[in-house]
């Protein structure tokens, strides 16, 4: 169908920080609408988030500037087309013109490519997630071993820490990730640990409030205090560390990056690459840890395909996150130089759809697992959930088992279970 209106206006996300959300009406009166998430632990490879810097409105956060562009330029451009998705990615491509999606902001460019997206879903009158299945997926399944939609495993952060929670500790988020795929299970799992973890922190009279991801930020000693306390939780709700479900950390190491050195501010303690390698290798081994996110910062390529070469012998995952800022490039250079074996995949980092699907069939065809991760600055859009299940991803990364930012994701993970 063709587009008939385009409309963007400025929202919040769930920091209370300003967000871009645009509605795409079609020729049946039909609107279809998107919102973009935010990350603070961003990666300096990522495309460009467009914000004002006008300091008298939400301290510089403003996002008139990315609604102006998709109100004005956009618009002018995409309305009178049809909602297909790839042509209207390519058409805000060279619309923008730059590398980094720095003219018209990658924010301003995802809201109008996810909204286009579910537009098309419409036209086809399928669920979201099959429509892009179709769209994206189907044709490449021969190369990519990926052959139908299914459920991924849940990557569900638990505690929460570093930027996420003032430095309670040096690792970002600590992760419980159910064996079990179908998700009325895999959520009930994981919710059960959360609230039996809320239990023992408060039986310690340690803190239960909760970090920007919906994860506990209590004051324990340690990373190792923290695996010990979830490893305790999880067996008084009756589930066991390997037998129903793995452990898995986001270090975010990037943050904590300088000069060479990685700085363990709770240890006081600066740490090689190669001395942190045996820290990951030493706890990976006493906890049977499933997976290390941004084990090392975005730029320190040699320490990746070091700690990846050891990961393999001990079946740890290595995922990039801000090493590859979902950018094929970045993923092409590091199949390549086996750096990871797996991807975790944010819209926002890369700006289109269409440039997202290339970097996770990129990642399958190379024997890759991916992750589909939400931000840490969230929205009610539970487009990542219907992603997820499309591709067949081996992971989803959406927070904790608490605020509904984070739960809408789950909740449609539910929804797809039950035929919606
Ligand atoms: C991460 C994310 C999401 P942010 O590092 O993986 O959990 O955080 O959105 O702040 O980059
Ligand atoms: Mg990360």
């Amino acid at each position: 169908m063709i587009i008939t209106n385009v409309q963007s206006l400025e929202i919040l996300d769930s920091r209370g920080n300003p967000t871009v959300r645009t509605l795409i009406t079609l020729e049946d009166n039909s609107v279809h609408s998107s919102s973009v998430p935010s990350g603070a632990s961003t990666g300096s490879h990522e495309a460009v988030e467009l914000r004002d810097e006008d300091n008298t409105r939400y301290m510089g956060k403003g996002v008139l500037t990315a609604v102006e562009n998709v109100n004005t330029t956009i618009k002018d451009a995409i309305v009178g087309m049809e909602a297909d998705p790839n042509t209207i990615d390519s058409k805000l491509l060279q619309l923008d013109g730059t590398e980094n999606k720095a003219n018209l902001g990658a924010n301003a460019i995802l809201s109008v490519s996810q909204a286009v997206v579910r537009a098309a879903a419409h036209t086809e009158n399928v669920p979201l997630w099959k429509f892009m299945f179709e769209y994206y997926f189907k044709d490449q399944s021969p190369n990519t071993n990926h052959h139908s939609p299914s459920f991924p495993q849940l990557l569900v952060n638990i505690v929460n820490g570093g930027k996420h929670a003032s430095w309670n500790f040096d690792i970002q988020e600590f992760m419980v990730v159910p064996n079990i795929k179908t998700p009325s299970e895999s959520v009930r799992i994981a919710a059960e640990i959360f609230h039996s973890l809320g239990k023992v922190l408060k039986a310690r009279k340690l803190s239960t409030l909760v970090g920007d991801e919906g994860g506990f930020s209590p004051q324990l000693n340690s990373n190792e205090e923290v695996l010990d306390a979830i490893i305790e939780a999880a067996k008084n709700a009756g589930y066991e560390n390997v037998k129903d479900f793995r452990l898995s950390l986001d270090v975010a190491s990037t943050e904590f990056f300088k000069d060479g050195k990685y700085e363990l501010k709770k240890q006081n303690k600066w740490l090689s690459p190669e001395e942190l390698t045996t820290y990951y290798t030493n706890i990976g081994q006493k906890y049977n840890i499933l997976s290390f996110e941004d084990a090392f910062a975005e730029d320190d390529w040699e320490a990746w395909t070091n700690f990846t070469d050891m990961a393999e012998k001990f079946k740890f995952i290595t995922i990039g996150d801000d090493l590859l800022v979902t950018n094929p490039e970045r993923i092409r250079r590091a199949i390549d130089e086996k750096a990871a074996n797996a991807v975790l995949v944010k819209v926002n980092q890369i700006g289109t759809i269409k440039e997202t699907v290339e970097a996770i069939n990129m990642a399958h065809s190379a024997g890759w697992k991916t992750a589909i991760s939400h931000r840490s600055g969230e929205t009610e859009d539970s487009f990542i959930a219907d992603l997820a299940y499309a591709c067949g991803s081996e992971f989803i990364k959406t927070g904790s088992m608490s605020r509904s930012e984070r739960l809408a994701k789950y909740n449609r993970l539910l929804e797809i279970e039950n035929g919606l």
